[in-house]
């Protein structure tokens, strides 16, 4: 057995940032060592309220959650209120008051100072909104980019997009930030809707959910009912495709999630085609290439892991008047 992996999440919850946050948490073979949230699925505000309150809810003590960017590092703000709703995680109840108090420190700073308190090889950085903080973290130290074991990141795509024909939204939002990450020398792992558009929530996924039986469960079957409506509504799925956790499902297991080496870059100039991952599929993949995409899950054991998750995590810090 080798260690669990060190990871931190950055995020903007988000129904799917909080399956990977539980994910994370829930799984044996990661270390879920910080959680850092950027505007994107909506304000600062609130996906730093909905990180803390799904903190609250797995019951997760002792690990920092800090607040980055509020604002991409170019481009003006843009949110996706047609797909997480007002709050940005709607759908179930969430709790009150969260029992996490927030770390003071920038995310960006808070992902340096674990970075660099880490040997190098030993921290993986899991961004699963726009790039903006991860962005800022490198210009502000660049020593974390020859440390940083691997940057894994939900966000883009080789064959379709979301937010326009050809750009997917976390890199849309604020592609120069994206532009910064891919073109550093850290190796990135791009899992990008070619593959999250294979981890739709299907109805015995939903089931399997629902055995779990306990209020984590139950909050998780709640935003999966939210997430399907919407996604049915704005963009045609039959099931929603339940992107984020798909970074954490690599790391825990390369052979749920399978890659290929090849070089990505972003576009920032393109008028129909801004934020797009341009991937480079013209084999072989030169010596310095440092970028893979995701290109096939494995979906039953995908769902299977996340299952396994929510019983490891039980009831977690969800109380009577909670559920
Ligand atoms: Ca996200």
């Amino acid at each position: 057995m080798s260690a669990p992996r060190k990871i931190i999440l950055d995020c903007d919850p988000g129904h799917d940032d909080a399956v990977a946050m539980i994910l994370a948490y829930g799984n044996p073979d990661i270390d879920l060592v910080a959680v850092t949230t950027v505007s994107g699925n909506q304000s600062l505000t609130k996906v730093t309220r909905n990180a803390l309150s799904v903190g609250t809810i797995c019951g997760i003590k002792g690990i920092p959650f800090a607040a980055g960017a509020d604002r991409p590092i170019v481009r003006p703000l843009e949110y996706a209120p047609d797909i997480h709703g007002d709050s940005g995680m709607d759908g179930p109840e969430q709790p009150e008051k969260s029992t996490i108090e927030l770390d003071p420190r920038h995310a960006a700073q808070l992902i340096i100072d674990v970075v660099m308190a880490h040997e190098p090889g030993e921290i993986t950085l899991v961004p699963t909104g726009a790039l903006t903080n991860i962005a800022l973290a490198a210009r502000m130290e660049p020593k974390i980019v020859e440390r940083v074991r691997e940057v894994v990141l939900m966000g883009g795509g080789y064959h379709v997009g979301n937010w326009s024909p050809v750009a997917e939204f976390n890199i849309k939002i604020d592609p120069e930030a994206a532009h910064i990450v891919f073109n550093e020398k850290w190796p990135v792992v791009m899992v990008g809707l070619d593959l999250t558009h294979q981890a739709l929530c299907t109805p015995d996924a939903v089931e399997k959910i629902e055995k779990v039986g306990t209020g984590p469960a139950k909050f998780v079957r709640e935003l999966m009912d939210f997430f399907a409506e919407t996604y049915k509504d704005a963009q045609g799925f039959d099931y929603p495709p339940v992107h984020d956790p798909c970074a954490v499902a690599y790391i825990i297991d390369p052979t749920i999630v399978k890659t290929q080496k090849v070089p990505v870059d972003i576009e920032l100039t393109g008028t129909l085609t801004l934020g797009m991952t341009v991937a480079d599929f013209r084999a072989p993949a030169p010596e310095d290439c440092h970028t893979w995409v995701a290109t096939e899950l494995d979906h039953g054991r995908f769902w299977d892991l996340i299952v396994d998750a929510l019983e490891r995590i039980g009831e977690g810090g969800m109380t009577a008047e909670m559920k």
